[in-house]
């Protein structure tokens, strides 16, 4: 593996899953492997989770680690090609990550969308310009529009928590005040996607009318107005908001009658209720929820080690 940035680049996400599960219960089995290599996590948006689960299965596997928060530390980039660079930014793409390649062995990224012009965001210029010029294997830490290490760590959740052989999943919009990317939602729609044409689940997204997500994620999935019928016997409800895609980055609405709390919960299968965190209590997601039983909001932010480790393990031995 030499990239990691989407479903796409896992041959096998049962077998991953699995692979993650094993390093949970023996972590420190691969010490060696990553002696004397160097992991690079190059940040140019805040992160509480992605830094630390990726720094920490990086030293569980032996690995130095080295982090650039770009945003507050670097030089501002350039992403252009054929642009004169008289305006505010220092440095160039280019220069930037081919830099960082020499530095890392591994380099992770974290590169949020500007939520302005949706062509530019879909197209990952800059997450795929790192790509090109840093010339070491790539992991996302969170693109304009995929979160991959975060839907690895979902579906290892999903696995550890699930009762039955093909749980019915729920991806839910939540209401916020900021207009939030469609990352997370996009990759858990690509992996639940994946995940449901090997028969492991039963997946369904719901959504008020204009949050739509891109064709390319959902076009093999059920997608429904009507929250209640969504949430119906589902053992597992992942909460989330993003903006609109059609309407790209606006807020349609704001009705807080799609909240997830307690009453809502009783519809469905006494279902297990996600979130990739940040979550704003009382606004996206009750707190008596996040309180509650029901919550494996911080177990499935514990599995993003599982999930990172699975990945840097894989790229450290190909
Ligand atoms: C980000 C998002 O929705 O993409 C990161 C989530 C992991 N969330 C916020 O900006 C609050
Ligand atoms: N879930 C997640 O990626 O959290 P951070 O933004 O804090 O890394």
């Amino acid at each position: 593996m030499k990239l990691f940035s989407s479903v796409k680049d896992v041959n096998d996400i049962k077998a991953i899953v699995q692979k993650a599960l094993i390093l949970k219960s023996n972590p420190f089995a691969y010490q060696e492997l990553g002696k004397n290599k160097t992991l690079g996590l190059v940040f140019l948006n805040p992160s509480l989770r992605t830094r630390l689960s990726t720094q920490k299965a990086a030293l569980n596997l032996g690995m130095n680690v080295i982090v650039m928060n770009m945003d507050k530390e670097g030089w501002a980039l350039e992403t252009q090609d054929g642009v004169v660079m008289n305006g505010s930014s220092a440095e160039h793409i280019r220069e930037a990550a081919a830099v960082m390649g020499q530095y890392c062995d591994i380099l992770g990224l974290r590169c949020f969308p500007k939520l302005q012009n949706q062509e530019e965001d879909y197209s990952e210029e800059l997450f795929n310009k790192f790509v090109a010029f840093s010339n070491v294997p790539v992991i996302s830490l969170e693109s304009a529009t995929l979160h991959p290490l975060q839907s690895l760590a979902d579906l290892i959740t999903i696995e550890e928590y699930r009762k039955v052989a093909k749980p019915k999943v729920v991806l839910t919009w939540a209401p916020h005040v900021k207009p939030l990317p469609q990352a997370v939602a996009n990759s858990f729609a690509e992996w639940m996607s994946k995940a449901q044409q090997e028969n492991l689940v039963d997946f369904v997204i719901t959504h008020p009318e204009g949050y739509e997500l891109a064709e390319r994620f959902t076009s093999r999935t059920r997608v429904t107005h009507n929250q209640n019928e969504a949430l119906q016997n589902a053992d597992f409800v992942y909460v989330k908001n993003w903006s609109s895609y059609t309407h790209y980055g606006k807020i349609l609405t704001d009705d807080k009658g799609w909240m997830l709390n307690n009453k809502k919960l009783e519809i469905t299968n006494q279902a297990k209720v996600m979130h990739c965190l940040p979550v704003r209590r009382d606004l996206e997601l009750a707190s008596e929820l996040l309180d509650g039983p029901n919550s494996v909001v911080i177990q499935q932010a514990g599995n993003r080690v599982w999930a990172a480790q699975a990945i840097l393990k894989q790229i450290l031995e190909s």
